[in-house]
C-alpha cells in the first residue's frame, strides 16, 4: 500500500519517535518554517495561520449596514498554535488548534474579537511553549507527556442552542464557550455526565418547532468503532432521546441529516485505516452507505443500503414527505480531500469537484437495494453548502454554496430549488471565499429573506473583510463590507446567531 506525498511510517515507529522527541527538549528552539505547506499552514508571518487573538472595538464599515442586523457571526477554524515537530510536519491543516472569531453587529456597529478554544491541548502547549500533538487524530504520536492530555483541537464548528455556544469536533465532546467574551467555560462538556460517547459532531442541527437540537457521535466507543450515539436535547439544555446504532464500516461520518420523521448517516470510503498516519484513508474497494432511522426510536428500525461511489459531506437540507425521505448535499465522485493518503489508487481532481446531490430512499418499499442519487446542478461545483438553518429538518427551497469558477474565481452561489435555478455573487479573482451564513431579514422573515455574510480574503492586500450580501439578488454585490485591518483568522465553518438567540452579555 503506499501513501502518496507522504513518507509511511507504522504507528509504532511514530510513536517511539515521539516519545523520544518529548523527553529532555522543553527549551529546544520552536522552529516556525517559512513554508505555508509546513506543520499544516506554515507560521503567522508566512500568512498560514494568525496566532494572535484580536480584539476591535468598531471595525471600519463601507457601504450601508442594515441598522436592524443584530446578532453574532462565529466563527472557527484550525490555527496552529505552534509547529509540528520536523516529523509530523507534513499534518493537515484539520490539526490545528481551534480559533473562535465573532463579529457582533448592533445598531449599526460591529465589533471583532477572537480567542483560541483554551481547551487541555492548548494549555499544555501554551505551558510547554511548543506542540505537543503529532498526526491527526493520531494518539500514539503524541508526545509522552500529553499522553493523558485530551487532544480536542474544537477546530470545526460552532453551535449555539439553549443559551450555549459550543465549539466543536466531531473526534471528541464540545467545548462550552462564552457566547460574549469567547472565552472557554468547559472545554470537556458532557452535559453534566449523560452523553458518554467518546465523540461529538460538528454538525448538530436544531428544530425550531420542537426547539431541540440533535447531534450524534460516531466512532464513540474509541478507535476503529462503529458505534453511532444519536441524541436530542432538549430547550432546558438536557438530553433527551439518545439511540445506539452501527455505521457498516468505521469511516468519516462528518455531517448527518435530522426531519421530521427521520435521522440519516452517509458512510463514505473515507475508512478508517490503523496504518494511517491521520486517522483516514480513501478506500476504493468500499461502498456509500445511506442508513436512515426513524427520530426518536431505539434505533433498531435502521436501514443502511449502499449506492453509486461518492464523498458528500455538507448538508444543504433534508426532510421527509411521508414515508419517503430526501438529502441535498455537496458532493463528489471520489476523494475530494487530496491530504488523506489513498488506499488503492489516486487521488483524481476530476473526481474531487462536488455538486450538489439529492439523496433519497422511500421507506414505505419493503425491499430497497439502493439509495437513489442526483445531481442537481451539473454546471455548478463548489462545496460548504448551507440553508437558512430555520429549515434544518423541514422541506426548504433555498440554499447556498461556495462555488468554484477556475480562473474566473470563487462565488457564493444561492440555488432556487423550486425553479432549479441559481444566482452567484463573484467578488473576482483575487478574492477567497469562506463559507457564507444566512441571516434573516428580522424575526419571522420568509425563507432565504434577509442577507448573506461570509469573510473574503484578500491575500494581496493582506487583509480580510466581511462581506453583507441581500439575498433578494445577490448578483448586486454588497451592502456593505465590515473591514478588518488584517487578515481574519481560518475558517471551516461559521453560523449567524440572532441577538434574541443568545442572553445580553
Ligand atoms: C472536516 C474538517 C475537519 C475534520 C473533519 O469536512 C472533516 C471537513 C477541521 O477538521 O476533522
Ligand atoms: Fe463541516
Amino acid at each position: 500500500m503506499k501513501f502518496g506525498r507522504r513518507q509511511f511510517m507504522t504507528q509504532a515507529a511514530v510513536g517511539a519517535a515521539a516519545s523520544l522527541a518529548g523527553g529532555g527538549t522543553a527549551q529546544a528552539e520552536v522552529l516556525f518554517p517559512k513554508d505555508p505547506n509546513k506543520f499544516g499552514r506554515g507560521g503567522s508571518t508566512t500568512g498560514g495561520v494568525s496566532r494572535s487573538e484580536q480584539t476591535l472595538y468598531d471595525c471600519e464599515i463601507e457601504g450601508k449596514l442594515p441598522v436592524d442586523l443584530d446578532g453574532s457571526f462565529f466563527r472557527v477554524g484550525p490555527d496552529a498554535q505552534y509547529p509540528k515537530s520536523q516529523q509530523f510536519e507534513d499534518d493537515i491543516f484539520f490539526d490545528g488548534e481551534g480559533h473562535v472569531s465573532l463579529f457582533q453587529f448592533k445598531n449599526g456597529h460591529v465589533d471583532f474579537r477572537s480567542r483560541y478554544v483554551k481547551n487541555d491541548r492548548w494549555k499544555a502547549q501554551h505551558a510547554a511553549r511548543k506542540s505537543l500533538f503529532g498526526y491527526y487524530r493520531n494518539r500514539s504520536s503524541d508526545d509522552a507527556s500529553v499522553q493523558d492530555v485530551r487532544r480536542a483541537s474544537h477546530n470545526t464548528h460552532v453551535w449555539v442552542h439553549a443559551n450555549r455556544l459550543y465549539a466543536l469536533k466531531e473526534d471528541s465532546p464540545p467545548a462550552l464557550i462564552n457566547p460574549h467574551t469567547l472565552e472557554t467555560i468547559d472545554s470537556n462538556y458532557t452535559f453534566g455526565g449523560a452523553y458518554t460517547a467518546e465523540t461529538f459532531t460538528a454538525h448538530p442541527k436544531n428544530d425550531p418547532e420542537t426547539g431541540e437540537m440533535f447531534a450524534f457521535g460516531y466512532e464513540a466507543k474509541g478507535l476503529g468503532s462503529t458505534d453511532i450515539n444519536v441524541i436530542s436535547v432538549g430547550r432546558d439544555g438536557k438530553i433527551n432521546w439518545s439511540a445506539w446504532v452501527n455505521a457498516p464500516y468505521c469511516c468519516m461520518l462528518h455531517d448527518f441529516a435530522v426531519t421530521r420523521r427521520h435521522i440519516a448517516f452517509l458512510a463514505i470510503p473515507m475508512a478508517y485505516n490503523k496504518a494511517s498516519p491521520v486517522h483516514w484513508a480513501w478506500d476504493n474497494t468500499k461502498q456509500p452507505w445511506l442508513g436512515v432511522m426513524r427520530r426518536g426510536g431505539d434505533g433498531k428500525d435502521i436501514r443502511w443500503v449502499p449506492g453509486p461511489m461518492n464523498m458528500s459531506d455538507h448538508t444543504m437540507g433534508s426532510w421527509s414527505d411521508g414515508d419517503r425521505f430526501f438529502w441535498d448535499m455537496d458532493g463528489a465522485d471520489g476523494n475530494r480531500f487530496p491530504f488523506f493518503p489513498h488506499l488503492h489508487d489516486r487521488f483524481d481532481p476530476v473526481k474531487g469537484q462536488a455538486r450538489v446531490r439529492r439523496f433519497s430512499m422511500d421507506l414505505s418499499r419493503k425491499s430497497v437495494r439502493n439509495f437513489d442519487m442526483e445531481v442537481l446542478y451539473p454546471d455548478v461545483t463548489g462545496a460548504l453548502s448551507r440553508q437558512d438553518d430555520r429549515y434544518n429538518v423541514d422541506p426548504y427551497r433555498y440554499g447556498f454554496l461556495v462555488s468554484a469558477w477556475g480562473s474566473k474565481g470563487q462565488g457564493w452561489t444561492m440555488f432556487d430549488h423550486q425553479k432549479r435555478t441559481h444566482r452567484t455573487f463573484m467578488p473576482g479573482p483575487d478574492a477567497v471565499l469562506n463559507e457564507a451564513v444566512f441571516a434573516p431579514r428580522r424575526k419571522g422573515a420568509a425563507e432565504a429573506d434577509g442577507y448573506l455574510l461570509g469573510v473574503a480574503h484578500l491575500p494581496k492586500e493582506n487583509r480580510s473583510e466581511v462581506l453583507v450580501l441581500d439575498t433578494q439578488d445577490i448578483t448586486a454585490g454588497p451592502i456593505a463590507r465590515v473591514i478588518l485591518p488584517g487578515r481574519a483568522t481560518p475558517q471551516i465553518h461559521g453560523n449567524w446567531i440572532p441577538g434574541d438567540q443568545l442572553p445580553p452579555g
